[in-house]
């Protein structure tokens, strides 16, 4: 169990969550000096950043973006009077890749993981009524005992430098909002819902968490705020009468209250939108709500101009309203769970996630991508000495994000790696403990995969059978036989499809990832790869052979926008493959994605 509650900070009648996001002080340690001359009581220099953001990009120097090692965060937080005797906290969205945070000097927490919520315990330490240093010592370093993994080399002149086993930027700093929080020293810590449909009436079985010993109540609202119901207990059943389900693309939201009382008294009070709905796999299908689910949609990035992997509320609309237009219902959050914002806006639109935690590069190559894409693969990831640690990392985020997610209705799959080397015969132990702890730590028990890159295989892949359903991310047209050699590609990708039919697994399966790189500057008739025809052609290529399937339940394209990776020969300032720019405009394979989803039934193929 953690040891401290990640509800979402809200302002109640008795909790308090001040956003402390601002310019904040900010100085790289060059000289690995941090430590030895405390900065933990005040950072030197006089440069200073936003938060949220990533802290990579906003500068003109090289060696600054590229930097590798720690970095300083420092600001001053006057902590109210009226706090004290409350439980106080200062709560970080995501420090990637590790902090300490210090408060007035002291050390009030460390954190390794750098995409889930973390807390600093600071009711013995604040000073009320008057001003409070936070420093925050970050380091963005890649190993291969956290996730997600990489390397850190050191160059000749000394600096140190990432080597991701991923694809994308290793951007950093503080990328979400820091709360100042307050709560009840006796207060509501976490729940657990879970919900089953019985004709009209649903009924939600609940437990709640609580600190200390006064008693629970729950009072359920409807859209429209009226009173619905209620309950009393830490544990039990609320059944809503006529309930509204929430449904794909149509969400329908309850609120429900949470009260600690002593007699009359109101102890603590929390509330959060729920979604009454069912997810279920059955045989080949995806049922929500006893209805079978196709799933269009991407695999996207937290990723955009100006403040890069920074939770950007801009941003996050546009990319709802892009999804919206083109006629998708659901993602996943490729490679990292994202901003909690993120996750209310889809419980609000309805849409569907696959949410991941962020164990990518859990396969040895510095372009894996393009190794895996290919086939191509070491079989010893999993062999290494550094495996039980890695396992601890990957069990904390596992559990972080099931903790902070299993409440939100868009949630309805948990993705517990991208393309690992699922071919080492080790990996099947590691693999069936983060299985079995997400079903442990998910009271809805909602279904498990993970992405497969091509080596995966019916033959070759360990690890397949433990899968809920299968995710496949798969690159035909593109890393295999691309260009003139198109029609080659079509033949070897029903060829693999047919080994996974002939093993009649009676699981569905989506497409987890598909994609091309294109220039958004590039026409050519006839194609050639990297322009816009190509990306048209590629994916109808692709969209036939799915539709030939019936056991394809879902096709999620790669990517949703174009991102920035580290420098390499295959890209071209970042991955391409967006069906939108990174400015968030159309390419020409927008418009056929629209075209197509727009028009193919929720229950394609059942
Ligand atoms: C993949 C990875 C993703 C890459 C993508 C690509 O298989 O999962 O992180 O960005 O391929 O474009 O190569």
């Amino acid at each position: 169990m953690l040891e401290y509650s990640l509800l979402y900070p809200l302002n109640t009648e008795t909790r308090t969550a001040l956003k402390l996001d601002g310019m904040w002080r900010f100085a790289l340690d060059w000289k690995n000096e941090g430590d030895e001359k405390n900065w933990k009581n005040h950072i030197p220099g006089h440069d200073t950043i936003p938060v949220p953001a990533s802290f990579q990009d906003f500068y003109t120097d090289k060696k600054i973006r590229e930097f590798a090692g720690d970095m300083w965060y420092e600001t001053d937080v006057l902590v109210p009077d009226y706090m004290k005797g409350s439980s106080v906290y200062l709560r970080f969205g995501a420090a990637t890749h590790r902090a300490t945070v210090y408060l007035n000097g002291e050390e009030v927490a460390y954190h390794e993981g750098g995409f889930l919520p973390f807390l600093a315990d600071i009711t013995d330490k604040a000073k009320f009524g008057e001003s409070n240093r936070v420093v925050v010592k970050i380091n963005n370093e890649l190993n291969e005992t956290n996730i997600p993994c990489g390397l850190t080399v050191t160059l000749s002149d000394g600096r140190k430098m990432v080597k991701p086993y991923f694809d994308f930027y290793n951007y950093s700093g503080l990328q979400r909002s820091v709360y100042l929080l307050s709560t009840p020293e006796n207060s509501i810590e976490d729940i657990d819902l879970s919900y089953s449909v019985n004709g009209k009436d649903a009924s939600i079985d609940y437990e709640v968490r609580v600190k200390g010993d006064d008693d629970v109540k729950l009072s359920l609202y409807d859209e429209e705020g009226h009173f619905v119901t209620e309950a009393k207990g830490r544990k039990g059943i609320i059944i809503v009468p006529d309930a509204k389900l929430w449904q794909v693309r149509a969400s329908y939201l309850y609120t429900l209250k949470i009260s600690l009382v002593r007699g009359n008294q109101l102890i603590d009070s929390y509330q959060m939108p729920i979604g009454i709905r069912e997810v279920r796999i059955n045989g080949e299908n995806i049922l929500i709500n006893g209805s079978p689910v196709y799933m269009k949609g991407f695999g996207k990035h937290e990723d955009s101009d100006i403040v890069w992997r920074g939770f950007n509320i801009g941003v996050m609309k546009r990319d709802f309203e892009l999804m919206k237009w083109i006629g998708a219902n659901s993602f996943r959050t490729s490679h990292y769970p994202y901003d909690e914002e993120i996750y209310r806006m889809a419980d609000r639109e309805g849409f569907l996630i696959i949410d991941e935690v962020p164990a990518v590069g859990l396969f040895e190559s510095l372009a894996n991508f393009f190794d895996a894409g290919t086939g191509k693969g070491a079989k010893s990831f999993f062999s290494k000495p550094t495996i039980p640690q890695l396992l601890k990392a990957h069990m904390r985020a596992l559990e972080e994000m099931i903790v902070r997610d299993k409440n939100h209705p868009s949630v309805i799959a948990w993705s517990i790696l991208n393309e690992p080397e699922s071919t080492d015969a080790n990996s099947l132990p590691y693999f069936t403990a983060l299985f079995e702890k997400a079903h442990e730590l998910d009271k809805q028990k909602r279904p498990r995969t993970f992405a497969m890159e091509v080596n995966s295989s019916p033959t070759k892949c360990h690890c397949y059978k433990l899968c809920d359903f299968i995710a496949l991310n798969r690159y035909y047209g593109w890393y295999i036989l691309g260009g003139n050699e198109i029609d080659e590609a079509e033949n070897k990708f029903r060829a693999e499809m047919d080994e996974w039919k002939a093993l009649h697994l009676g699981k569905p399966f989506i497409f987890s990832e598909y994609g091309a790189d294109t220039l958004p500057s590039e026409h050519k008739l006839p194609s050639v790869m990297w322009s816009q025809e190509y990306q048209v052609e590629m994916l109808e290529m692709l969209h036939r052979v799915f539709d030939s399937y019936d056991f394809v339940k879902g096709e999620q394209v790669w990517a949703f926008a174009d991102f920035q990776t580290t420098d390499g020969l295959m890209r071209v300032n970042g991955n391409k493959k967006g069906i939108f720019t990174r400015q968030r405009q159309p390419k020409d394979a927008a418009f056929l994605l629209r075209k197509r989803w727009t028009n193919l039934p929720l229950n394609y193929k059942c």
